[in-house]
């Protein structure tokens, strides 16, 4: 029997990174290929325990190159896609929203039409809970995947309409699809130009962490190891054409993730420096999860122990991020902050 192909898109950045690794050891029956353009986002240093095992394949190519991409579609003939190719950083999108528009648009309609030329068996679109737009404080509201999307930064306009036409694809033609919307992610592999990994990193070398406001929006976060068992879930169980929220019910303000983490160091609040808010900054995120529970998705981690993880891992790491941070990086953070 042939063994059965997945392409995991965008497995050379944060999520898509802890996927591929997940399913390489999950299932030694599947091929898996792991197709990146390796812009900043990506690298293949975080795969080097990985790339010479049998079941894992390496292309570089653009999601947006048609060219590229049907020729590849038509050669490998893959039966299952994850899609999490795209530009994720909401700050970047309010300073350039082309490439926006470009590879999360654009690029999921180059692979959606790839897959309906050669018959895939499912296409898995990870998408996020930002395409709901914002919430009040009411800690008694959640987004449901009835919630109407709003989306209000040109990074969640991109993926609500990277969503629509998944679902179209569905309803016009067929393709078996299923579309995931997690909230903020957090783990190993976390680019540090998300809140996070910045604070951890920052607050080692005891540098200034820019917190945006007044630091009281919310975010509900969700450790990425979790967040891989749902999608493993929804590829293989999940009904077709059905949308599916993730999340684990860890709600906490900016201010109260940022403390924490300085106080898991050891280190002084005085390090947090309050700056300029974000344009159009969302105020709260929550999640309901149940019809991804009725599927039978039981997270692992709760805040406190992901949270604890994941420090040490940028603890014994230090190879990874700090080779980021000394890169390009640098012209980033200077233009987008203007610290003390
Ligand atoms: P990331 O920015 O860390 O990684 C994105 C990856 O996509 C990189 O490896 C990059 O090289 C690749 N890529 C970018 N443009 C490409 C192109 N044109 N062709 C091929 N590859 C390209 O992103 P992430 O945080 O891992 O997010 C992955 C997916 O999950 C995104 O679709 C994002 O919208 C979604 N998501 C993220 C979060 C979160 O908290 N990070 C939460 C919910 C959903
Ligand atoms: O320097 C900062 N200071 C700050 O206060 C940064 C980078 C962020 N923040 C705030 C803004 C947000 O309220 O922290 C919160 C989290 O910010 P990000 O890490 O940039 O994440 P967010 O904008 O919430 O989006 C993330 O979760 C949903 C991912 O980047 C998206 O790809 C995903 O869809």
């Amino acid at each position: 029997m042939n063994r059965k192909k997945l392409l995991v898109t965008g497995g050379s950045g944060f999520i898509g990174g802890n996927f591929v690794q997940y399913m390489v050891n999950k299932y030694p029956e599947y091929d898996i290929y792991n197709l990146d353009l390796l812009t900043y986002a990506g690298d293949l240093t975080k795969h080097r325990d990985i790339e010479m095992k049998d079941n894992y394949f390496f292309v570089k190519a653009d999601i947006a190159d048609r060219h590229a991409i049907i020729s590849l579609f038509e050669k490998e003939r893959f039966d299952l896609i994850v899609h999490f190719a795209a530009e994720s950083h909401v700050d970047r999108s309010i300073a350039d929203p082309g490439i926006f528009v470009q590879t999360n648009v654009v690029g999921t309609q180059t692979l959606l039409d790839a897959s309906k030329q050669v018959g895939i068996t499912k296409f898995v679109h990870v998408s996020t809970d930002e395409v709901y737009g914002e919430l009040d404080f009411n800690p008694n509201t959640f987004f449901t995947e009835n919630t109407p999307l709003q989306p209000n930064s040109p990074y969640s306009a991109s993926k609500a309409s990277s969503d629509f036409l998944v679902r179209a694809y569905h309803e016009t033609y067929n393709l078996p699809v299923n579309i995931t919307r997690c909230s903020n992610n957090y783990g190993p592999f976390h680019f540090p130009e998300k809140l996070i990994p910045l604070t951890i990193s920052r607050v080692l070398n005891e540098e200034k962490v820019p917190v945006y406001g007044d630091g009281k929006n919310i975010r509900d976060w969700l450790h990425v190891i979790d967040h891989c068992s749902a999608i493993d879930l929804v590829l293989h169980e999940g009904e077709v054409g059905e949308v599916y929220n993730v999340g684990g019910h860890n709600e906490k303000t900016n201010l109260e993730v940022v403390k924490s983490i300085i106080n898991t160091l050891g280190k002084s609040d005085n390090l947090i420096e309050f700056v300029e808010d974000r344009l159009g900054h969302d105020k709260r995120y929550a999640i309901d999860p149940s019809k991804l529970e009725k599927l039978g998705w039981i997270p692992t981690y709760t805040f406190e122990t992901g949270i604890a993880q994941t420090i040490n891992w940028y603890l014994e790491n230090k190879w990874w991020w700090e080779q980021i941070i000394s890169g390009e990086y640098v012209n980033y953070f200077e233009k987008q902050y203007s610290l003390k």
